[in-house]
């Protein structure tokens, strides 16, 4: 007999490809087949070239389930020292997100813990984080730093994140978030925090491959367009790509200096206005929502989701995992809360956490059931795309395959 053409082979699929015309690129009685990694043959059953049996050494059928490419949760603050619970107190007590931030607590409370831990600590706490994440379906990651915010903490977060990456089989991508919040020790020395980041930091770390973007947090109690323009600018320089915390609770127009640059995505984005709309529009800039950060601040100002999709801005759906503003755990969560918060369709937001997040990250080996993509892909207990969205909690995940083989969850 024959050398069997593929490794594995899974039948009675109902597969969201998210490519093709169809809703959801939707295939029911499908076939999908996985060889040396990648996806090697997608379609319907009955088109499949020859018996099935006689076509991979593994074949199973998946009754009916739902197959997805595997989610990309494209905007993480995943690896941090301690928790913000008591912040969540203040703010259950009427203190704004900006009142704690300017008293001293916010982000540089973490910094200060994000410190004082060990670098066994910080992966230990981020370990039981990110696998709930891949329980839900996760199989690309973005993790950023911007808790160190020196050149050995920051150099050690992204380090716990590739270590993340590589532990439990699943892809980290790292961005580098210097511009977060100004470290205390730096309080009258902005531009010298700015310089240190720009020519100290960025490049140093870049050097060391820990770095695949570079982010910033451009607002009023961040830090400003100039700013954030320098550090693009040397982003650029040393052939990095860029993306941007833009118009969370402010308008700024960052969204159109991210742009300029030619940026990954704009990220938060509930101030935009129509001109940055426009401009992100232009340079195929992604358009990355954080529901989960929008829910736990109670924002009332919604993100100009009609103007995006007018512009035909792809809308990318991350948790932004975070101890602060969103310590939201579930990537398939954060989709349902864009439909019921934000109004998408269950399908746009499942693109969201697929296609339109792999976009968000540059990558376009993933996102969608297509041959050639990396075999990232999820068997789900569930029988329709929708159901991803509509189930709020509980766990959903059949099977989750990271090139090809199948990980523990
Ligand atoms: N915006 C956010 O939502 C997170 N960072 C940022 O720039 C919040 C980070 C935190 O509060 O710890
Ligand atoms: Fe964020």
């Amino acid at each position: 007999m024959n050398e069997p053409r593929w490794d594995r082979l899974l039948l009675n699929a109902t597969l969201a490809t998210f490519a093709g015309d169809s809703p959801c690129g939707l295939i029911e009685h499908g076939a999908i087949a996985l060889h040396h990694g990648r996806i090697a043959w997608v379609g319907r059953m009955e088109e499949l070239p020859d018996a099935p049996g006689t076509l991979a050494a593994t074949v199973e059928s998946v009754d009916g389930s739902l197959v997805t490419p595997g989610l990309v949760d494209c905007h993480t603050h995943l690896v941090f020292g301690g928790d913000r619970a008591r912040e969540f107190d203040l703010r259950l007590n009427g203190a704004s997100y900006e009142q704690i931030a300017r008293a001293g607590g916010g982000i540089v409370s973490t910094v200060n813990a994000t410190r004082a831990a060990s670098d066994e600590q910080l992966f230990a706490q981020a370990l039981p984080r990110a696998r709930a994440l891949l329980a839900d379906g996760v199989t690309t990651l973005e993790i950023k730093s911007g808790y160190g915010l020196d050149l050995e903490s920051e150099r050690r977060m992204l380090r716990v994140a590739r270590r993340l990456g590589r532990e439990l089989g699943i892809s980290v991508r790292t961005s580098f978030l210097g511009l977060h919040a100004l470290p205390p020790e730096y309080r009258d020395r902005r531009a010298d925090y700015v310089g240190l980041v720009c020519d100290g930091m960025l490049p140093a770390l870049a050097g060391e491959g820990l770095v695949d973007a570079v982010d910033a947090f451009c607002e009023h109690i961040g830090f400003s367009r100039a700013e954030t323009r320098r550090v693009f600018e040397r982003a650029q320089q040393l052939g990095l790509p860029v993306k941007l915390h833009a118009e969370q609770l402010s308008d700024l127009d960052g969204a159109a200096l991210v742009a300029e640059f030619g940026g990954l995505s704009a990220d938060h984005l509930e101030h935009l206005s129509e001109s940055g709309v426009e401009a992100m529009a232009r340079a195929g800039t992604v358009a990355v929502l954080l529901p989960g950060a929008f829910y736990a601040l109670r924002e009332t100002k919604l993100p100009p989701i009609a103007l995006l999709r007018e512009h035909h801005v792809p809308m990318a759906i991350a948790t932004d995992c975070n101890p602060g503003t969103s310590p939201l755990l579930s990537l398939r969560l954060a989709a349902g809360m864009a439909c019921t918060l934000f109004r998408l369709t269950p399908e746009e937001a499942l693109r969201g956490i697929t296609v339109d997040a792999a976009r968000a990250l540059g990558l376009y080996d993933r996102g969608t059931l297509a041959v050639g993509q990396r075999a990232d892909l999820v068997v789900w207990q569930a029988k329709q795309p929708a159901e991803l969205c509509y189930w709020i909690g509980g766990s959903l995940v059949h099977e989750v395959c990271v090139g090809g083989e199948s990980v523990t969850t």
